[in-house]
């Protein structure tokens, strides 16, 4: 199973086009539709979202509701598709893709931005929304929520079972899992917006059901953490991505670090099951497959680059210092990021399961 995703900004819409799904499958739309809509919510979102109402359209690859084995095509349709007459940029901002875009590819800054702009990520959503379906079928759950917001942590969430997260986290406009803080959260947001600036954050995501044996010690690109973080790290504004323990496992030691391993008798007659830890510091992958624990893996997002104070920039037309341009944006994209994270995650676990469970033979231990 792999996917690609096409589209501008603002252009007519945005397009994955999803190969080697599997056939047979009963596709529920209104369940992508929830996800592209969670996409677009979260306090921060800019004025774009009043705009549009994001739902997807199927155009090839189903037939009466059911997958049938060919190419599918996702379109996610813009209403706001002004592209040819959106005005030229040659002020480009700092952290954006608009200088090295418009200098490797010998073109203006419009299209350049159009394309890395994070609406993309809604054809990501929709894939991955999709791909959800065949983690339903193996009774695998993703749960990505917020983490942080700037310096603003909160409590240890460690002790949630993932129905208490879920339901906490649909009840927080910031979806995070403490509701309760959304009044905190909201102020620190309203003040970074009064003040022309942009807040960045940390997202996690648990995957809980993850069966042993995805991913593969055998090849460097083989590794599922590996195929992880560069699936998580080229969502647009991400700049670290961590599993499990992460950083901090750096200044933890071994003792403290590994998760002492059990075995639940109940699961004698199954070799692949039944093996239990107390911790979960490796996030559920050790040397690169999946170990049967929940795998958690947390991203760190900055600050949306497009800002009301703007920065100090270089007019590409006259090469004279300039303000960056200022267009449109989010204060703060963090609850919207930790969709499109759980999203792309979910993707990454369904195409190892349907393409990598090769090496897993009950009794072959
Ligand atoms: C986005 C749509 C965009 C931006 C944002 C994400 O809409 P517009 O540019 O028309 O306001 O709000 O894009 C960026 C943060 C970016 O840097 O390009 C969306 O649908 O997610």
């Amino acid at each position: 199973m792999q996917y690609k995703t096409a589209g501008e900004s603002h252009g007519r819409g945005i397009l994955a086009l999803v190969e080697y799904f599997p056939a047979g499958l009963t596709i529920n739309v209104d369940d992508i539709n929830a996800e592209l809509k969670r996409r677009q919510g979260g306090y921060g979102r800019g004025a774009r979202q009043k705009i549009e109402a994001d739902t997807v359209d199927f155009l090839t690859g189903v037939w009466r509701g059911t997958s049938t084995g060919a190419p599918i095509s996702l379109w996610v349709k813009n209403r706001d598709h002004r592209i040819d007459t959106a005005p030229d940029i040659t002020q480009p901002r700092p952290g954006h893709a608009d200088l090295a875009g418009s200098i490797k590819y010998g073109i203006p800054i419009r299209p350049i931005l159009e394309r890395a702009s994070a609406r993309e990520t809604a054809g990501r959503v929709a894939a991955g929304a999709l791909a959800k379906q065949v983690l339903k079928q193996h009774g695998i759950t993703a749960i990505g929520f917020v983490k942080s917001i700037g310096s603003f942590t909160l409590p240890d969430d460690d002790d949630f079972q993932p129905e208490e997260l879920l339901e906490r986290r649909n009840r927080s406009e910031l979806y995070t899992v403490f509701p309760e803080k959304d009044a905190e959260l909201k102020k620190l947001i309203d003040g970074i917006a009064a003040s022309g600036d942009s807040v960045g954050g940390i997202i996690e995501i648990r995957v809980f059901g993850v069966p042993i044996g995805l991913g593969s010690h055998t090849q460097w690109c083989d590794k599922l953490d590996g195929k992880l973080a560069q699936a998580v790290m080229s969502i647009q504004a991400i700049k670290g991505v961590e599993v499990g323990l992460g950083f901090a496992s750096a200044q933890t030691l071994g003792s403290a670090m590994h998760d002492p391993m059990g075995f639940d008798s109940a699961f004698e007659a199954d070799h692949t099951q039944g093996f239990v830890r107390r911790t979960n510091n490796a996030g559920g992958i050790e040397g690169g497959i999946s170990n049967g624990q929940p795998i958690v893996l947390r991203a760190a997002m900055k600050p949306i680059p497009t800002l009301l104070k703007p920065l100090e920039s270089v007019d590409l037309a006259t090469k004279l210092p300039s303000p960056a341009v200022y267009e449109r944006s989010d204060v703060c994209a963090v609850p919207a990021a930790s969709v499109v994270v759980e999203n792309v995650v979910a993707w990454e676990i369904a195409r190892e399961l349907l393409e990598d469970r090769k090496h897993i033979e009950p009794g072959s231990l």
